[in-house]
């Protein structure tokens, strides 16, 4: 029985071409700036989100870390949506490390925070006040089931952050799946922001890595912050190799997994016991509930025995991601197993 992983894009393993990619990256002390192959990935990113510079990351959670404590000093205040990734998985580490305020303002269900609460969120000068120093958008957004900020959006809040002397910090862990859920460049969607944090190790497939991605001057004290994380790596290059494959062959097929999540949707919607948590699909996350009478103690049990894998936490709902390996076979094959686990269980006990 094959196990359907629906938990996360994050568990992708890499292709073959990135295995071979690593196995042949040539490699350099990356902290002398002397990996070739990690220098191409990094302009390679560079230039896909229309940036000057680069810095390879460990882990998205990293690139956001070092944004904040490049772009604030201690005891500024950042705002960040109520359910920003920045807050809820981030393990704190803006505030412990960098010593920085989040102050939050709500999200709605399409990521966006309005431009009036993130106004009033803007501290004036008074001395009584921690100075307001970033503000911080997320696309896709992860806990609003993969909403795409659009184009438009993301200038607008640009254009207020920038006009109050602010800077922007872009979470786009997933911003490709944005960019093609839109079908514009992600340099387009982040023209006008500081600074955007990308993963290749969850849709596209990496096993390790992010970018951060700005100004020369930004990337060139970030890269200090990464040193003091301890985040310098040395032959950075084999893990760098599978990054620049992920980025020039794994970028259009997120239309697939898009496609699929849809899928997934649509079958779930016709499952008795199941309600998604979403309007629409955007991207390739869907979130679901389970209709009270079902125990979700046993529906994860059910699942676990049927060998298919969703996500949950802390009373939220149900989220399952798609990814390159389930084919919408999988999928359907995944509906068949959730639909015989939910009939199960709201079959009545003797
Ligand atoms: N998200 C993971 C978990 O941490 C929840 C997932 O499975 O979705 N920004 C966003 C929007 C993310 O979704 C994630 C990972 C990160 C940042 C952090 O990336 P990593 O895991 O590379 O530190």
């Amino acid at each position: 029985m094959k196990v359907i992983d629906l938990r996360s894009d994050t568990i992708t393993h890499p292709t073959p071409e990135m295995r071979k990619a690593m196995f042949e990256a040539e490699v350099g002390d990356d902290v002398y700036g002397e990996d070739p192959t990690v220098n191409r990935l990094e302009g390679m990113a560079a230039n896909m989100m229309g940036k000057e510079a680069a810095l390879f990351t460990t882990s998205g959670t990293q690139s956001n870390l070092i944004a904040v404590l490049t772009h604030t000093h201690h005891g500024d205040e950042i705002i960040v949506g109520d359910e920003a990734h920045m807050l809820w998985y981030e393990v704190g580490g803006a505030a412990a490390l960098g010593g920085v305020i989040l102050r939050t303002v709500p999200t709605d269900s399409c990521g966006h925070l309005s431009l009036d609460d993130i106004e009033r969120a803007i501290r004036s000068k008074d001395i009584h006040y921690p100075r307001t120093a970033l503000v911080c958008l997320e696309n896709t957004h992860n806990r609003c089931g993969g909403a795409v900020l659009t184009v438009d959006y993301t200038d607008e809040v640009c254009n207020l952050a920038h006009g109050r002397g602010l800077k922007l910090h872009l979470d786009g862990a997933r911003i490709f799946n944005a960019a093609v859920a839109l079908g514009v460049p992600a340099s387009t969607l982040a023209r006008n922001v500081d600074s955007v944090a990308l993963c290749l190790s969850k849709g596209l497939s990496a096993p390790v890595g992010s970018l951060l991605c700005g100004s020369k001057d930004f990337i060139e004290r970030a890269r200090k912050f990464r040193k003091m994380l301890g985040g310098g790596m040395r032959q950075a290059g084999i893990i760098a190799a599978a990054g620049i494959v992920a980025l020039e062959t794994m970028v259009d097929r997120l239309a697939e997994d898009h496609a699929n999540a849809r899928r997934l949707a649509q079958g779930l919607a016709g499952i008795r016991g199941i309600t998604l948590a979403q309007d629409d699909i955007p991207t390739n996350i869907v979130m679901f509930n389970l209709s009270p009478e079902l125990s979700v103690v046993e529906f994860m049990k059910g699942l676990e025995k049927t060998g298919v894998k969703i996500g949950l936490r802390d009373g939220r709902p149900f989220r399952a991601v798609t990814h390159q390996m389930v084919s919408s076979s999988d999928i359907d094959e995944a509906l068949a197993r959730i639909e015989a686990v939910c009939r199960r269980l709201s079959r009545p006990r003797k």
